[in-house]
């Protein structure tokens, strides 16, 4: 028997005296209030039923469940809510198993360890990762799985948010079984050996669960001292703990934190990292289908050519890198080698993957080669004369149809095109280094850039795992366009009185890994004067500038790799601030005639987040990003923005335009070429409209038209 719902989230099926019930809301059966209604009626149903003795729960498509649907979360609660549906199963009198196949995520574990028994098919990942959402489980799996588990294990999954294979699902006792079979036959099977009475069907609820102090105060100093930012992973913590208590009495505790976390800004972040992340493949090309690619090649064997060949070999592509010197070619193989057995032992590569990524890489200085690849790549150095010589002799080799790609991070994309007689194939992949590890890339699509190959960029990206963001062409696309407003804040903050260490500890305590400053001595202070050098040319004659940086390099301190920049290093590990660097900034300050203001943190990050934000506006208004999302995902995914903050465009949204014209204006009191209020940001004050508004759906900018 078989009986469909009009909207057919589930299905109800029974086979003898099993009832089945299958969820089916693709893409992911996520348990939003109409799922998880239907799914409490569903179970009604073959409760009343007395020909049912056993029921079943498995999920329809690549999935048992994703869990809680979280573009619900900050809304109001619709019943049944999730807790009441799980309630209601695991006080169930006939045996309820759930049959689990691909992933159950959050609220899809949780519904399975309400119910009596839970069977795993091979492959299958479950975990509770709430925490990377600002959230702890909520419908009651922060009191199910140490009742199953233990403390000790529950803490670690569900602090960490991990996911658990279901081979240690089983031997954590998560899983009773796990049969290799299609999750409904494997469920039946459970089903039927519980009814023969040679499986035990178990009411979660009623076990119970031991101390473990020792394992409590453990977790909470590491956790406390891994991520003191974030509310989360602790709070998650308090709510394993209340499993010691009586079910009723955890539970509520459980709600109760979960709810002051739904409510809270850390959530609203992490949540819209989340989104962040894939909303970047809506583009306005989307529906015309990619090229196909195969043998990939790469132009230039330093660090950013040996990052981006390693990123496309553990991608699974063959892959020819082109170091034109021939003495450097032996250092640009070895440099990809060590990269690969580094991901071998990260895990990023299995031992077979491994060894199949070595055979498919080729590295010479014999550019002829690339003749037959699919898609080039040229990361050579920074300079325009080079990379049009480069494509004009890579349209002259490659053969048609081929893609030649730049990883430019500033240069102009039409112009290196305008060097090729086929500008439709060109466009800009701009990797962030290290490119094997860091998950942005700008996809930079110029005047002529043919749609396909805009898809087949980020069919790429998507396949090596990696955050493609489309990108207009102007100096320093999105990314490096705010980091350079961002720098330039920070400067002028240390020119008028804050102290770099004091700047750097403000933004860390932020949540960025790193100030701005640690960020220069890391990179090499060399690296950015070359580039101030190459744009001292154009830089107008009414723009502050501060010759802090410069006179630092003067001291042959480039930062970390010469012992000394802002900061002192023993062995690569800072050790405090350079006083000769402190000794530099008093001079400027006083040659420049300035008197030292006082900022304190939240000034400190004020100007910051809000030299980004104008600069990011600009960059919408100008149609370089297609939405504000796009920009947070740069931001999250290149330049170690918090994930917890959401990304600047969310902070702009929760400090509000009204606000951010406040702030322009006063500073720009001191500093009025600087500090310039975006036209953009003035309609959405008279507008009352947020950046958020402006993120729906494909876009079609002036500069990014699907033809
Ligand atoms: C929770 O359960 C709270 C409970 O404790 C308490 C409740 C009271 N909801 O990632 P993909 C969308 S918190 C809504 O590209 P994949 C996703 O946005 C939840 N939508 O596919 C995308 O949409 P679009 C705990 C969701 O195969 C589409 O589905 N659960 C959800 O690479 C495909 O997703 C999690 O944190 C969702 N829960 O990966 C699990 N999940 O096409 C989060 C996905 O419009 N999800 N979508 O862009 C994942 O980890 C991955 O999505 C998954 C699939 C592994 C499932």
């Amino acid at each position: 028997m078989k009986d469909a719902s009009p909207q057919a989230l589930v299905e109800i099926e029974t086979d003898g005296d099993i009832g089945l019930i299958r969820l089916s809301k693709p893409p992911v059966n996520a348990l939003g209030v109409a799922l998880r209604g239907a799914v409490h009626a569903a179970h009604q149903t073959l409760q009343d039923d007395p020909a049912i003795r056993a029921i079943v729960l498995y999920g329809a498509g690549r999935f048992f469940s994703a869990g809680a649907d979280i573009k619900d979360f900050g809304k109001a609660d619709v019943e049944p809510t999730l807790p009441q549906v799980l309630k209601a199963l695991n006080n169930s009198p006939k045996p309820v198993v759930a049959a689990l196949h691909g992933v159950a995520f959050g609220g899809a574990l949780e519904l399975a360890l309400a119910c009596h028994l839970r069977v795993g098919v091979p492959g299958l990942r479950v975990g509770l990762p709430e925490v990377k959402l600002g959230l702890l489980p909520g419908a009651g799996g922060a009191q199910r799985l140490p009742r199953l588990t233990g403390l000790s294990r529950a803490i670690d999954i569900i602090c960490s948010g991990r996911d658990v294979a279901a081979e240690e699902a089983l031997e954590a006792g998560i899983l009773d079984l796990i049969i290799d079979a299609p999750a409904r036959d494997a469920g039946i099977d459970a089903a039927r050996q519980v009814l023969s009475g040679t499986l035990t069907a178990l009411q979660t609820d009623s076990l119970q669960v031991a101390e473990d102090d020792a394992s409590v105060t453990a977790a909470r100093q590491r956790l406390a001292a891994k991520r003191p930012a974030l509310a989360a992973p602790l709070k998650a913590l308090e709510a394993v703990c209340a499993a010691t208590l009586p079910i009723d009495e955890g539970l509520a505790r459980e709600r109760g934190l979960f709810m002051g976390l739904m409510a809270g800004e850390e959530r609203a972040g992490l949540v819209h990292a989340f989104f962040a992340e894939r909303a970047t493949g809506r583009i306005p090309e989307q529906d015309v289908p990619p090229r196909d690619i195969a043998q990939l090649a790469v132009i230039g064997g330093g660090t950013m050519g040996v990052g981006i060949a390693t990123t496309l070999l553990i991608g699974g592509y063959e892959v020819r890198l082109i170091e034109a010197q021939s003495d450097r070619v032996g250092a640009a193989q070895e440099a990809v080698t060590a990269n690969l057995a580094g991901a071998l032992k990260r895990g990023k590569l299995s031992e077979a993957g491994h060894a199949a990524a070595s055979t498919r890489f080729t590295c010479s200085d014999a550019l002829d080669t690339v003749a037959e690849a699919d898609l080039v790549i040229e990361a050579i150095f920074e300079d325009m004369g080079a990379k049009t010589a480069l494509f004009g002799r890579l349209d002259a080799i490659c053969k048609p149809g081929a893609i030649l790609a730049t990883n430019t991070s500033y240069l102009d994309v039409n112009e290196i095109a305008a060097a090729t007689a086929r500008p439709e194939d060109v466009i800009g992949l701009h990797f962030f280094s290290p490119a094997h590890i860091m998950r942005l890339v700008e996809v930079v699509v110029a005047d002529a850039t043919a749609p396909e190959v805009v898809t087949t960029a980020f069919a790429l990206a998507r396949k090596l795992g990696k955050v493609p963001v489309r990108a207009g062409v102007c100096d320093g696309f999105i990314g490096n366009r705010i980091l350079t407003q961002y720098r330039r804040a920070a400067d002028y903050l240390l020119l008028d009185g804050a102290d770099f260490a004091e700047i750097d500890a403000a933004l860390e305590a932020f949540g960025f890994a790193m100030g701005p400053f640690a960020v220069s001595d890391l990179a090499g202070l060399d690296i950015a004067k070359a580039t101030r050098d190459r744009k001292a040319a154009t830089r107008p004659a009414s723009e502050r500038y501060s010759r802090v940086a410069d006179l630092i390099c003067d001291q042959g301190w480039y930062g970390r790799k010469t012992g000394q920049g802002y900061y002192l290093y023993d062995n690569g590990k800072a050790t405090g601030p350079n006083p000769g660097a402190m000794e530099i900034v008093k001079a400027e300050r006083q040659a420049l005639g300035l008197r030292p203001q006082r900022f304190t943190p939240d000034d400190i990050v004020a100007r910051c987040l809000t030299a980004m934000i104008a600069e990011a506006t600009r960059v919408i208004e100008e149609g370089i990003a297609l939405r504000p999302v796009d920009i947070d995902a740069v931001e999250l995914f290149g330049y170690g923005f918090p994930r917890h903050r959401g990304g600047p465009m969310l902070q702009a949204d929760l400090i509000g335009p009204e606000t951010l014209i406040q702030r322009i204006e006063t500073y720009a009191k001191d500093d009025p070429q600087f500090w310039q209020v975006p036209a953009l940001l003035r309609r959405m004050q008279r507008d009352k409209r947020s950046f958020a508004e402006m993120n729906s759906g494909p876009k079609t900018t002036e500069k990014g038209q699907a033809s």
